[in-house]
Formats: structure tokens, C-alpha cells, sequence
């Protein structure tokens, strides 16, 4: 790029955020020499939204022209959630904008400062499509990431790097005017209107065979955190069903560039860290069972799972629910699931607060041994698939 070039478009996709984390990262943004525009996509005009608008007034003239302020668009059949937000602002970023670039953030990180934008901006630089961040997560964190998505990668795309991709849901990303073009007239990825965007534009990357890069973000994503394993109740279930809807898409990434940064090492305080509250999660899960989501365990769940998930629902053991037996919950599931039923969101909710409950107690025990488990986890679903008849 020519020296003094402004080439980048950074987009903040948010809903109900603290507005002052949120301006702070604004203005990280809007400081860093090679970004021209700002995209905030709002979910709706919200306080948040008026927020924004405020402190957007109190910029200089050059910084407030910089800085797109919009509410999404209802561009997809599902909830509308991030999905649509980024969508909004993929289009936004093609018909109005002439960057190069387009970097996406969430709003609600409080460790980000412009080095991220370098640090992404560099791959880009060098080449590459996309550019993604990953961070280090607790041993006890990225439990929809592990057993959702990673799994479902390996389970419907053993033969791609599709399960090695580390953070496959990371929101943090840039990639090239030509992949924004691709994306906002891509049907995958415009019907992703709720949790399922993440999900579908890794989909879209494998399938577009781009140059993809995974950064490294060593210091870590500190943000809100959940408290409740139920908080990611609607995550779970709209990333497991993007991919159940797309499990009869071929995908061959046998030339796609891919690499990543390699970790050192993980640091202490990640390994031992508690993402959630277990006792809770324990009682969560044996409360609220009607007889029709009994009666969806009896009938498609392979018996001697479906015997023991019975049983915890009395004793809340979740003992069994190691590895192995998630593939059998995972292939049924695939099967079977219908995002339509009511009572099928909450059992598909509840067998993954089995496999949260069963990682964790093996984390806290041996927080290396624990991470092995999911990286062999991976391994498993993917060596099943592959040997299938
Ligand atoms: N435009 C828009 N942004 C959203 C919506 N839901 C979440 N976000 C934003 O998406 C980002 C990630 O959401 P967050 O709740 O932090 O998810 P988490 O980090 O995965 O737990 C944040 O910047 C949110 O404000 C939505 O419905 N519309
Ligand atoms: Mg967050």
C-alpha cells in the first residue's frame, strides 16, 4: 500500500454493550493511521445505540465522517441476531465504502487496542484473504467451540482442515474487499442471521478455498462472560444447527493455503479458571424436563445413552458423558435434531451441559490432560467419520 494510505474499514457489530468500553474501542479504531471508515451496526436503537450517538457528537468534523452509524437490516430467515449485524454491515461496506479492507470486533472487548489492527492488517499485507484472531481460552471456556463446532467440522468435513480452524467462531477477523464482495451476495451466509454467522462464514471460507491466517492474540479476549451455562443455551443450538442444515455440502480444501500462529505456551491462570458455575449447571440440568423431552431421549438416543441421561436426570451424575459417548449423542443428534421443537432445543441443550460438566471435572483434576482430550476428541469424531463403509 502507498505510504499514508487510509485502506481499512473497522466494523463493531453490538447490541445492549457499556458504553464506555464501547467508545474506547471507537476510538482505538478511529486513532489508528490506516483506518478511513468506522462501521457500528446496531442491533436496534437501543440505549446503546443512543449512546454511541451522543459521544459520536462530540467528535471533530473529520473523525464524525469517518464513523457509519446504522441499525441492521432483516437480511436472514433465522433469528435475528449478529448475524444480520454483520451482514448489515458486509453490504454497507461494499455499496458505500471504498477501503480495502473490512476488520470486524466486538464491542464489548475491554483488552483490544489498535495492535490488533496491525497485527491482522499484517497477514492481510503479506496476502492472505482472511486473517482471524484466536486467543488463549480457560480449560473450562470454548465449550461450544469444542463440542459443537469442532466436533460438527469433523463430523461433517473430516477430510477439510475445516476441525483444525482453533477458533472457528472468533469474531475477529479481516479480510479482503473481494471476500466482503463474495460474502454479501453468498445465501449461506445471508440467511446467518442469529449465532449461526460465525459458523457460516468459516463455511464460506473453506468452500471459497481463500488464504487463511489465524493470529495469535497472546494477551487474551477479556470481555463480559457468562455466569450460567444456560446463557449460551441459543449459541449452542444455532451453531450445532447451521451445521446439521449444510451437512450435505461438498467441501474440498485440498488447496487452500492455511496457517497459523503456534502457541508457546498456555498461561497459569487460563488452565485453572472456572468459566462457570458447576453446581449450578448440575441443578440447571435436572430441572425442566417435560415427558416430550423424555420421551425424545428414549426414542433417538442409543439406548444405553438414553438409559444413563434418565438416570442423571435423578442423580445429575454426568460421569458418562465422556468423549465417546459425545460422538453417539453427536451422530444421533445429526440425525434426528429439529431446531422447529421446543423440546428438541432444550434436550440438545441439556446432553452438551452433560459433555460441559464431564470436560470440566477433568479440568480442574488435570487441566493438560483435559485439553489433550479435546484435541483427541476432534481426532476421534474425524477418524469414525473417515472410516465409515
Ligand atoms: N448488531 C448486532 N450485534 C450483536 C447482536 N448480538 C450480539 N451482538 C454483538 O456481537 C458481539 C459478540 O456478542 P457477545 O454477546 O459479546 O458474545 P460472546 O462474546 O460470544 O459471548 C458483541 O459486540 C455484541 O454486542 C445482535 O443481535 N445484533
Ligand atoms: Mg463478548
Amino acid at each position: 500500500m502507498e505510504r499514508g494510505k487510509k485502506d481499512i474499514a473497522v466494523c463493531f457489530p453490538f447490541k445492549k454493550e457499556d458504553i464506555e468500553d464501547f467508545k474506547r474501542n471507537v476510538k482505538e479504531a478511529l486513532s489508528h493511521e490506516r483506518v478511513r471508515d468506522i462501521l457500528l451496526a446496531g442491533h436496534s436503537e437501543n440505549e446503546t445505540y443512543k449512546g454511541v450517538e451522543s459521544f459520536i457528537n462530540t467528535l471533530s468534523d473529520d473523525e464524525r465522517s469517518r464513523i457509519h452509524l446504522f441499525t441492521q437490516k432483516r437480511i436472514g430467515s433465522k433469528r435475528p441476531g449478529k448475524g444480520d449485524g454483520m451482514n448489515t454491515a458486509i453490504k454497507y461496506f461494499v455499496e458505500n465504502t471504498r477501503s480495502r479492507f473490512l476488520h470486524f470486533y466486538d464491542a464489548d472487548i475491554k483488552s483490544f487496542d489498535r495492535t490488533w489492527i496491525d497485527r491482522v492488517q499484517k497477514r492481510l499485507d503479506e496476502g492472505f484473504d482472511v486473517a482471524r484472531c484466536f486467543f488463549p481460552r480457560a480449560y473450562t471456556d470454548a465449550m461450544v467451540t469444542w463440542n459443537i463446532t469442532r466436533t460438527g467440522f469433523a463430523y461433517t468435513w473430516p477430510d477439510t482442515i475445516l476441525p483444525d480452524i482453533e477458533q472457528p467462531l472468533g469474531g475477529e477477523l479481516g479480510i479482503r474487499r473481494e471476500v466482503a464482495e463474495k460474502l454479501s451476495m453468498d445465501e449461506l451466509v445471508l440467511d446467518a442471521s442469529d449465532w449461526s454467522i460465525d459458523t457460516a462464514l468459516t463455511i464460506a471460507f473453506a468452500r471459497y478455498n481463500v488464504k487463511l491466517y489465524e493470529v495469535y492474540i497472546k494477551e487474551g479476549k477479556h470481555h463480559k462472560l457468562y455466569g450460567k451455562l444456560s446463557d449460551l443455551e441459543t449459541m449452542a443450538v444455532e451453531c450445532f444447527n447451521v451445521i446439521k442444515e449444510n451437512r450435505r455440502l461438498v467441501i474440498d480444501t485440498s488447496h487452500m493455503v492455511y496457517e497459523k500462529d503456534k502457541i508457546e505456551s498456555v498461561p497459569e491462570e487460563y488452565k485453572k479458571r472456572i468459566a462457570f458455575d458447576i453446581d449450578g449447571s448440575i441443578k440447571e440440568f435436572k430441572s425442566g424436563w417435560t415427558d416430550e423431552m423424555k420421551s425424545i431421549v428414549k426414542e433417538y438416543l442409543p439406548k444405553d445413552v438414553s438409559l444413563k441421561v434418565l438416570d442423571a436426570v435423578e442423580d445429575g451424575n454426568y460421569d458418562f458423558m465422556d468423549t465417546n459417548m459425545w460422538y453417539d449423542v453427536y451422530d444421533a443428534l445429526m440425525k434426528h435434531f429439529d431446531i422447529k421443537k421446543q423440546a428438541w432445543r432444550r434436550v440438545l441443550f441439556k446432553l452438551w451441559v452433560l459433555r460441559v460438566l464431564n470436560h470440566a471435572k477433568l479440568a480442574l483434576k488435570d487441566p493438560d490432560e483435559s485439553l489433550k482430550s479435546l484435541q483427541e476428541m476432534v481426532e476421534l469424531f474425524r477418524k469414525k467419520r473417515l472410516s465409515r463403509v
